[in-house]
């Protein structure tokens, strides 16, 4: 059996991304906007906050409509600015790697954990794990987002919609198919508007009467491709792996404190199974390591962090191990709060074939 999986999505991403930076923002209705400037309100709406959605504003609407919608409001139009919503996503991204090994990345604000190697196939322990990546992504970002876990990413995907906003949802093994059979068939993702009215057209409205029509009747109909998606989505049996997008630039693992502390050697103590555990990743992936960074999160969710480059791409854990000591020693002199939280990450890997980069010197 797969799974669990989760999929992660952050709410309203780019007009939330907005609020964060202007706080004031958060009780207006915020409209974040396409400009395609042939006149001042040509263009579409990327997305917008739950204060604009209430009074009818969505995705893809024409600017127009939108400030038709929002005329006798204090609303606030914003251009989209990617570059920065980008930053917010790696960091969002960088935490979930966290959780797992196997992250795939689908989208700006979307990102798929395979989760089995976590935690076997415990979905209790599956929630506990996202509960926490949550809590990270809020206060080390000040993000809230949604995450849904089930036994792929289709059913995760779905799980995560269904709790929105800023919810956690497990679909519980054994419990896919009375999960699907009553939701509209338009809720599963990827299905649209011309999909659906052709399924009503045959008598077919829910995911459950979905799930009944002959797999032939749907290729008829749709073609090999969309058809066979149709049968499998509708019985929960579309089972894609997660497949990680292009190779790690970091490895990092955290751990939380027995109890607040700024005592190095208490520190130190609890950071060696951290140490080890990381460099057993080093090893089974075959990478060498330049960066090396402590991360801490003090009591009051603020992160703090120190880096050192090696002289030289390194394997060793030594290597790692003093670095790391290093950074933790920097990080404590500098400040004066206890930490709640702590983590290594290794940065600027190269492949065991890279070790050109030795050479370099
Ligand atoms: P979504 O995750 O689809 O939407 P969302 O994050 O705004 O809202 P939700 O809470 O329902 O997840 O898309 C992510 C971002 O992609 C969104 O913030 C803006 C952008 N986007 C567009 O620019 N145009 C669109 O039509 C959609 C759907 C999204
Ligand atoms: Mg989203
Ligand atoms: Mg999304």
């Amino acid at each position: 059996m797969r799974g669990p999986v989760a999929c992660l999505d952050i709410d309203y991403f780019f007009a939330q991304a907005e609020e964060l930076r202007d706080p004031s923002l958060k009780s207006r209705p915020v409209v974040v906007c396409v400009f395609s400037g042939r006149t001042p309100d040509s263009g579409v709406v990327s997305t917008c906050n739950y204060v604009a959605r209430k009074l009818g504003v969505r995705s893809g609407m024409p600017i127009n409509r939108a400030k038709r919608l929002l005329q006798n409001v204090d609303a606030a139009f914003l251009p989209v600015d990617m570059e920065y919503y980008r930053g917010l996503s790696e960091r969002v991204f960088a935490v979930a790697e966290r959780f797992s090994d196997v992250v795939e990345i689908a989208s700006i604000d979307e990102a798929f954990l395979d989760l089995k190697a976590a935690c076997g196939g415990d979905y209790g322990e599956a929630l506990q794990l996202m509960r926490s990546m949550k809590d990270s992504i809020a206060g080390e970002i000040g993000l809230t987002c949604s995450v849904g876990v089930a036994k792929n990413k289709l059913l995760a995907k779905m799980a995560s919609d269904d709790s929105k906003p800023n919810g956690l949802k497990v679909i519980w093994p054994g419990t896919e198919k009375d999960y699907l059979a009553p939701k509209p068939v338009d809720e599963i993702p990827y299905v649209g508007k011309k999909t659906a009215e052709r399924l009503r057209s045959i008598g077919v409205s829910t995911v459950g009467e979905l799930a009944r029509v002959e797999p032939s009747t749907l290729v008829g109909l749709f073609g090999y491709r969309v058809g066979h998606f149709l049968h499998l989505a509708s019985r929960g049996e579309l089972d894609e792996p997660v497949i990680r997008r292009g190779e790690a630039k970091q490895i990092s693992r955290i751990i939380t404190l027995k109890s607040a502390t700024r005592d190095i050697d208490e520190i130190l103590q609890q950071l060696r199974r951290v140490v080890n555990d990381l460099h057993a990743r080093i090893l089974s992936k075959g990478v060498f390591f330049e960066g090396v960074s402590v991360i801490g999160i003090t009591k009051d969710m603020q992160t703090v962090s120190r880096s050192v480059l090696m002289p030289r791409a390194s394997q060793s854990i030594e290597d790692l191990s003093d670095a790391a000591s290093q950074c933790l020693r920097e990080l404590l002199d500098k400040l004066n709060v206890e930490l709640r939280r702590v983590g290594v990450k290794v940065y600027k890997l190269s492949g065991a074939k890279g070790q050109s980069r030795l050479t370099q010197f």
